[in-house]
């Protein structure tokens, strides 16, 4: 049979790189770059994982059939079982516990990695089985930035096209490795910056791949990035550098957040960062005077204290006048292909896929009037609480696309926590170290298997299309949602052969993407940006002539310091943090699938700086025990000058988070990712 090109978006991360799926027989032989639309965002260019994208879709270990649990939880031995059952078993499971517990006693988890239709959906039966316990494992991911940036300027999305950030004068790199995370990005629109002469800001406790282009690098101790950011602001408003006429006129509560800033000077910053006053000053100097791009991502959002630092990053954006034109970048960072998808379709606890809140009355009508059945009016659990609540509150999960068992900070108590579930399903592509706790497993369609809607975090909306036959029985996650439904005698709100009738019902649901129809996506390949009220190439730069607040200005808020609420002391001496590597995605459920990634991305280790690992008496490639008052985990040593003393740091890909703490932010239920207190010990082989 002749090969096709089949247009498709990258299935990794939020960059939204395009190219071809060379398909032949219903399978993937190769990927091709695509030159033909030099308004796509990666201008034909790919990073490792883009190129080796199709290999995990291949593997032999892929979920073909449904499978119901023989073993014990967390064993993972199963015996496969026809859908017609497995559809049956659930449904039957689902009115058990709704007429044992209620509807509350159920939780649905939406991923980053399914397509914007199919989040939809699963938002959609959540509602319609009676549960707003609705959350997605994303929940660590921009859930400092994202209400910070809401709170401030009404809405937290990328403020700019990737195009604008060739003309910033200054890149702020703040808790984010673009080089490995979204390297297409950094490759196309950073490193353009720089050779049009940009300079650049790090704010890490390591050295990145792009550390080496900039003039200046802060690190902080982990966690403490809010005491920088409150002494930037102090150098600002001190110093009387901010954008006077941007600040009368653009802004509220100028006054208010002066006062909450007067103290925290760069000298005590310095006592709790580490960071040399000198440098916090020459920092805010250089933001205060150049048109500035900023990059802040999960080095400084994974953190309890994470909301403070972001309202105070997110001030001094507004103050400094960086923010509502061109050349500047700033916005949330939604990491994954699909990231968006899961924000924009109200995947969370306390929103409708409207964009409104769960709370207010006429929304919830108004929804009820659309999609024809009653939409429950409490507001739900997030994910960190719904764990905990199993046993409790909670009976049953039903979980697409996230792996858990090793996303979640303290795997060791989230897998005795799954243990307790009276029911759960898990509805994925490979049998995961979650689906090991399922009582029945769903085998889902991979990425390239199914035609569907992807969101970059340019905020631009582009079509997927199908390249490749789903193994064995595995069908896509929305046909599997519409088919439960159908078991469960909500057929009649789920009546879709295709996602483009998913998508139609979209365009008239979520008003952001009235204009991103299937028609106009399939004959515009580079897609277009929300929010896109009709057809077209929809908004590019948010904020020209007003913020989304209620008056249009953006609202500062004070904002005060906040300890980590783990800090090293005599028995766990130093910082422990992690970070991604360009070859490895998350859990490692697909990348460890993939040949060439698993060869050139093989094992994990811990960095320590020589100094420390001499007191030690530890060397490159020694091995040791990494502990938490959560857990110990054996790995490699690798000594390096690219950490700060007193800080270690672990990939996320392999087990760091047996050692991460569960605790949360009151508000925004952010735990705490990357900022815990460790030991190491050399262990003798
Ligand atoms: N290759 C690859 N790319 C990915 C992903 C992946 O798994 N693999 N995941 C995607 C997703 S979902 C996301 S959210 C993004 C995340 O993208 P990034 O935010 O870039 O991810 P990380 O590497 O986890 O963290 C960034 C940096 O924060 C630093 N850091 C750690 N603790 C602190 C701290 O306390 N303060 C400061 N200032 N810095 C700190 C780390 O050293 C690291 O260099 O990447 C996306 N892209
Ligand atoms: N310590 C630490 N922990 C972290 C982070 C960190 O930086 N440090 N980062 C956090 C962040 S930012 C994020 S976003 C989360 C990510 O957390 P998760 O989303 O739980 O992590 P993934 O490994 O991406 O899991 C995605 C799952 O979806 C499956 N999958 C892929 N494609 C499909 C599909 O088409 N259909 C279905 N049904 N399943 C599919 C994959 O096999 C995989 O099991 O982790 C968080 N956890
Ligand atoms: S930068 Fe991201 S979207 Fe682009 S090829 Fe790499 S992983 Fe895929
Ligand atoms: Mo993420």
């Amino acid at each position: 049979m002749a090969e096709k090109l089949v247009p498709v978006v990258c299935p990794w991360c939020s960059v939204g790189c395009r190219f071809y799926a060379v398909s032949a027989n219903g399978y993937i032989r190769r990927i091709e770059f695509d030159y033909d639309h030099p308004t796509i965002a990666n201008r034909g260019k790919l990073c490792p994982k883009g190129v080796a994208s199709y290999q995990f879709i291949n593997s032999p270990q892929r979920l073909k059939r449904p499978l119901r649990r023989v073993g014990e939880k967390g064993e993972g031995k199963f015996e496969e079982i026809s859908w017609e059952e497995a559809y049956r078993i659930i449904a039957e499971k689902i009115k058990e516990i709704k007429e044992t517990y209620g509807p509350e006693a159920i939780a649905f988890l939406g991923s980053e990695k399914i397509t914007l239709e199919e989040n939809y959906l699963v938002h959609k039966l959540s509602k319609a089985i009676g549960t707003n316990h609705l959350d997605f494992p994303g929940r660590y991911c921009q859930y400092s930035n994202s209400p910070a940036r809401t709170m401030i300027f009404g809405s937290a999305a990328a403020t700019n096209p990737f195009e604008d950030i060739a003309k910033a004068e200054l890149i702020i790199i703040w808790g984010h490795n673009p080089a490995e995370t979204a390297p297409v990005m950094f490759g196309q629109y950073i490193e353009k910056a720089l050779d049009n002469g940009a300079e650049m800001v790090v704010i890490d406790p390591r050295s990145t791949r792009g550390h080496k282009y900039a003039s200046l690098h802060l690190k902080p101790y982990p966690g403490t990035d809010l005491a920088v950011a409150l002494a930037m602001l102090n150098v600002v408003v001190g110093e009387e550098l901010y954008d006077k006429e941007f600040v009368q006129e653009r802004t509220t509560g100028f006054d208010q957040l002066k006062e909450s800033v007067k103290d925290y000077t760069p000298e005590w910053a310095e006592e709790i960062s580490g960071v040399p006053a000198e440098h916090i000053r020459k920092a805010a100097r250089l933001i205060a005077t150049k048109r500035t791009a900023f990059f802040v991502n999960e080095g400084m959002n994974q953190h309890i204290n994470g909301l403070n630092t972001a309202m105070a990053i997110a001030d001094l954006i507004a103050i400094t006048g960086n923010i509502g034109k061109e050349g500047v970048w700033s916005g949330v960072i939604p990491g994954a292909q699909c990231g968006y998808c899961v924000a924009m379709t109200g995947v969370a606890p306390n929103k409708l896929p409207t964009g409104k809140l769960v709370s207010d009355e006429a929304a919830r009508k108004e929804l009820e009037r659309l999609w024809g059945f009653p939409i429950p009016d409490w507001v739900g659990f997030d994910l960190t609480t719904m764990v905990r609540e199993i046993g409790n509150k909670i009976h049953m999960m039903y979980v697409v696309g996230g792996n858990i068992a090793k996303s979640m900070p303290n795997s060791g108590w989230v897998r005795e926590q799954l243990k307790k579930l009276d029911f759960l399903v898990v509805q994925d592509i490979f049998p995961t170290e979650t689906a090991a706790y399922a009582d029945i497993v769903l085998p889902a369609a991979a990425w390239f298997e199914k035609t569907g809607t992807a969101i970059s975090f340019e905020r631009r909306v582009q079509r997927t299309y199908k390249a490749a036959e789903a193994p064995g029985e595995a069908k896509p996650d929305w046909l599997i949602i519409v088919e439960l439904a159908k078991e469960l005698g909500l057929g009649e709100y789920f009546k879709y052969s295709h996602p483009d009738e998913i998508l139609r019902e979209i365009n008239k649901v979520i008003p952001v993407f009235k204009g991103a129809t299937p028609e106009y996506l399939a004959e515009h390949l580079e897609g277009c940006f929300f929010p896109c009220s009709e057809p077209g190439e929809g908004t590019k730069v948010l904020f020209k002539n007003g913020f989304k607040t209620a008056d249009g200005k953006a609202h500062l808020q004070p904002v005060s310091w906040r300890e980590p609420p783990e800090t090293p002391d005599e028995e766990y001496p130093f910082w422990l943090t992690n970070f991604r590597l360009v070859g490895q995605w998350h859990t490692g459920s697909m990348t460890f699938k993939s040949p060439s990634l698993k060869k050139r991305w093989p094992e994990e280790y811990v960095m320590i700086n020589p100094k420390d690992a001499k007191k030690l008496g530890i060397k490159t490639g020694d091995l040791v025990k990494v502990s938490s008052r959560r857990g110990s985990v054996l790995v490699r040593a690798e000594v390096t000058e690219h950490i700060r003393e007193g800080v270690i740091a672990m990939p996320f890909h392999w087990q760091v988070n047996f050692l991460t703490l569960d605790e949360i932010h009151e508000k925004t239920k952010m735990a705490e990712m990357k900022a815990v207190a460790a030991k190491v010990e050399k262990v003798e082989e």
